[in-house]
């Protein structure tokens, strides 16, 4: 993946509550083409996996446990300075703390069920759009 994508997955809690549709209009019309995209749900396995940075986290096996317990939207996205402008597009963590107009501001309900994941270097991106896709999905 080159320096100008980066990875995404719109969460479980963004699938229950209606929001996708809205959260990708958002993130088209910010610029972001979408490379590549799957409507798919994580194994525990694979959860735990992606998310192995946060191993020693107390979080950890929450955040497992929420992002196996429905499907979500991955997708890899290209846009200039892609890593950075996604980031500022889905905005923190927290949604009490992100800003207005960003994506968690409007549709997280917590730090945990934030509706969005968006990668937070190139090297990541590179490494997260390889765990979701094969060569032959990617445009
Ligand atoms: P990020 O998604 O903004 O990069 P990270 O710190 O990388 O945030 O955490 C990964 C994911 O773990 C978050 O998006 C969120 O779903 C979950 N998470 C992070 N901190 C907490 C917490 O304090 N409680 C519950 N879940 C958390
Ligand atoms: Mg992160």
């Amino acid at each position: 993946m080159a320096t100008n994508r980066t990875f995404t997955m719109l969460k479980p809690d963004s699938i229950e509550s209606g929001n996708t549709g809205n959260i990708l209009q958002m993130i088209t019309d910010a610029g972001f083409a979408i490379k590549a995209m799957k409507y798919t749900r994580l194994s525990e396995e694979q959860a735990k996996k992606f998310y192995e940075v946060h191993a020693e986290r107390p979080f950890y096996g929450e955040l497992v446990e929420y992002m196996t317990s429905g499907p979500i939207i991955a997708a890899i996205l290209e846009k200039e300075n892609a890593v950075a402008d996604f980031r500022a597009l889905i905005g923190a963590t927290d949604p009490a703390e992100a800003a207005e107009g960003t994506i968690r501001k409007k549709y997280a309900e917590s730090k945990g069920r934030n509706a969005v994941h968006g990668s937070d270097s190139d090297e990541n991106a590179q490494i997260e759009g390889d765990f979701h896709f094969s060569a032959a999905e990617i445009f």
